[in-house]
Parts: C-alpha cells; structure tokens; sequence
C-alpha cells in the first residue's frame, strides 16, 4: 500500500495556504487512498528564534487545526515530531551523507538567514541542516508520497537524493519518496505582496489569511488584496500575480478553473470588486467548519493528548526498524 507522509511546522499561525496547498488535500484526499502520517514538526520550529512557550502553544494549535480540517486518527496517524526520537536518530546519519554546499543552495535557507541576518540574529546551524531533518522525517516512514506546497519541492528533492546516495553506498535501506502538489493553489500568494508566499512566520500580517482569522477579518483582508491597473480580468500568474491570486483561491474554494473564472468575469464585465467579494465569502465559507471544530477540540484537551500518544506510538513502531536497519548499514555496532 502506498504510503503518504507530510507536516507542518508550529512557527505561527496556519494559513490559507497551508490549508489550500496541504491540509484539505490530507483530509479530503490522501488519508483516504494510502496509508498516511501527518505530523506537527516541532523540531523544524527551534531552527529560527523562538518563544518556548509559543512553540508549545502552537503545536497543539496546529494539531487541533490538523484534526478540524478532517484528519482523522481513526484513518491515519496525527503525531508530534519531537515525540517520537527515530527523526533525530536518522537525522544525524545523513547528515554524514549531506554536503555543505547542497545545503546551502536551498531557497529557504538562503530567504530566512538573510531574514535572520537582517533581524540582527545569528543564523542557527539547525537552519542550514533543517532540510536533512526533514528527509529524516520522510525516510524513516518509508513514505513513497509527501504532499506538500511548491515551497517544499526542493526539499522533497534533496531528500530524493540522500535516499539514492545512501542506498548505493550503503545498501538498499530507504523508499525513494516524490512529492505531490495540488492542481490549484500549490503556491497561495501573500495579497499585499503577490510576489511573496503566504508565510505563516511573515511579520506583516495584512496579507495572510489565518485559518483562525474572524469571518470580518478575512473579508477585509480579501477586500483589500493588491491587484493592479490594468483592464478586464485574465489569468496571468507572470503579468498579474495579484489576480491570479486570487483567482486561484476562489478556483480551490469552489472546484472551478483560474482561467475559467477570468473569462466569467471579463465576460460579464464584473470588475476587481466583484470579484473579491465572491472571494472572501468563499474563504469564509470554506472556514467556517474547520473554526467550529476547532473550537470543539479545543475544550476538550484530553481528547487530543489521547490522539497525539496513540499517534506517536504508531509512528514510532514504523519508523523504528528502518532506521535501525540504517544504523547497522552504516557500520554502526548494535547494543548487545
Ligand atoms: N503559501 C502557501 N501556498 C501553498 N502551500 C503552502 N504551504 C505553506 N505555505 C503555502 C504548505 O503547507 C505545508 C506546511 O507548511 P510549513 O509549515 O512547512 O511551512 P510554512 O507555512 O511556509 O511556514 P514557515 O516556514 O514557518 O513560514 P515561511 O517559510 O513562510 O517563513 C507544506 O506542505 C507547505 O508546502
């Protein structure tokens, strides 16, 4: 059966796209069809600074979001990284296949220590090996699929190559996993920059979306996306990001075509406003479930603390013999 591992990082507050670029696929499609592991990585989020007792906060806020998308622990696996110790075990060891130079071409690295820099901070080195934890995280499952957002191609890619090196040097231990990407909305814009990703940890907040915002918030925010001058409606992500932006999320709200909503509204001579009207009511719309479990799970704390033990013990019996398997492919001595 194929298998299905992805995550998401407590370093702020789930966004739209979060939501339209992973969660919804999760829950409406890839529990379903494989089995699955979804998993809140803490440990991505101690790579940049950081409050404790925020990362804490926002873990269990993440994995409550997890569960009201439609997770369901019945059908698939809700664990925290941090619970279950294979991730760091695997992570040293490829780190012993890595190379600096690979790791400092990722995009990511290269856009938060610059963000870091300019913050005055000092660039953790967990920054730069951050992608080798995340192959971790990927391999020990012997996941064959990971969904992600296109910000994470490159990643799933560098751990595409981990895994072939390490088999050929060391025998065949690892699946090599490929990532998978929504039709629509693989790259949710931030609305006041539509050159920008919508990032949960980005400090101007008036062009993110959270998935906790209140229905008049995100209608206001949605009002007041950056589109531009130019007559009539197409869909051009290169010459008009901000309206292919939110052309894409109404197309992922409501099952339609980018394109196909662009021709309706030129057509009818509807204008920006128009549109983004429709776009926020089906933001709410869309939200609006996911707030009313959340609230739900969230007065029911035990509830979540049974989910997330139980799914840490699943994930751990998974991932335990591969990477002990990658333990001795490695030359290491077994306890006696
Ligand atoms: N804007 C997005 N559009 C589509 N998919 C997205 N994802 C993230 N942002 C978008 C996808 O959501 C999953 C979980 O994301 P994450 O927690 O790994 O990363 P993040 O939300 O981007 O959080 P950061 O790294 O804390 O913020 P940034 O990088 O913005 O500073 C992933 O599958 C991701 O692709």
């Amino acid at each position: 059966m194929t298998r299905i591992f992805s995550g998401v990082k407590p370093t702020g507050h789930l966004t739209l796209g979060n939501y339209l670029g992973a969660l919804r696929r999760w829950a409406e499609e890839d529990q379903h069809r494989a089995e699955s592991l979804f998993c809140v990585v803490d440990l991505h989020a101690l790579t940049v600074e950081h409050d404790p007792a925020r990362v804490r906060r926002l873990s269990r806020q993440a994995a409550s979001l997890l569960l009201a998308a439609g997770l369901d622990p019945a059908v698939c696996t809700v664990f925290v990284q941090s619970h279950v110790d294979e991730h760091a075990r695997l992570s040293y060891l490829l780190e012993c296949v890595a190379t600096d130079g690979e790791m400092r071409r990722m995009i990511q690295y290269k856009e938060k220590s610059a963000r870091a820099q300019a913050a005055g901070q000092g660039v953790r080195l967990s920054l730069l090996t951050y992608p080798v934890l995340m192959a971790a995280d990927i391999l020990a499952y012997g996941a064959d699929e990971v969904p992600v957002g296109e910000d994470q191609t490159q990643h799933v890619e560098l751990t595409r190559d981990l895994a072939e090196r390490f088999n050929q040097r060391y025998g065949g231990t690892f699946v090599i996993p490929r990532a998978t990407q929504p039709a629509v909305a693989a790259r949710v814009m931030d609305l006041q920059d539509p050159a920008s990703k919508m990032g949960k940890s980005h400090e101007a907040t008036a062009g993110i979306v959270y998935l906790l915002d209140e229905p008049d918030v995100v209608a206001k925010k949605v009002m007041r996306a950056v589109t531009d001058s130019e007559p009539g409606v197409s869909y051009d992500r290169e010459a008009r990001p901000g309206l292919a932006n939110l052309l894409e999320i109404l197309a992922s709200c409501t099952g339609k075509e980018p394109a196909a909503l662009a021709a309706a509204y030129d057509a009818g001579g509807l204008g920006f406003g128009a549109l983004k009207r429709e776009t926020a009511d089906a933001v709410v719309e869309l939200l609006r479930p996911l707030q009313a479990r959340h609230a739900e799970l969230s007065a029911d704390p035990g509830y979540m603390d049974g989910v997330l033990r139980e799914g840490a013990a699943r994930a751990r019996a998974i991932a335990r013999p591969t990477v002990d398997a990658a333990y001795r492919a490695m030359g290491l001595l077994p306890p006696a």
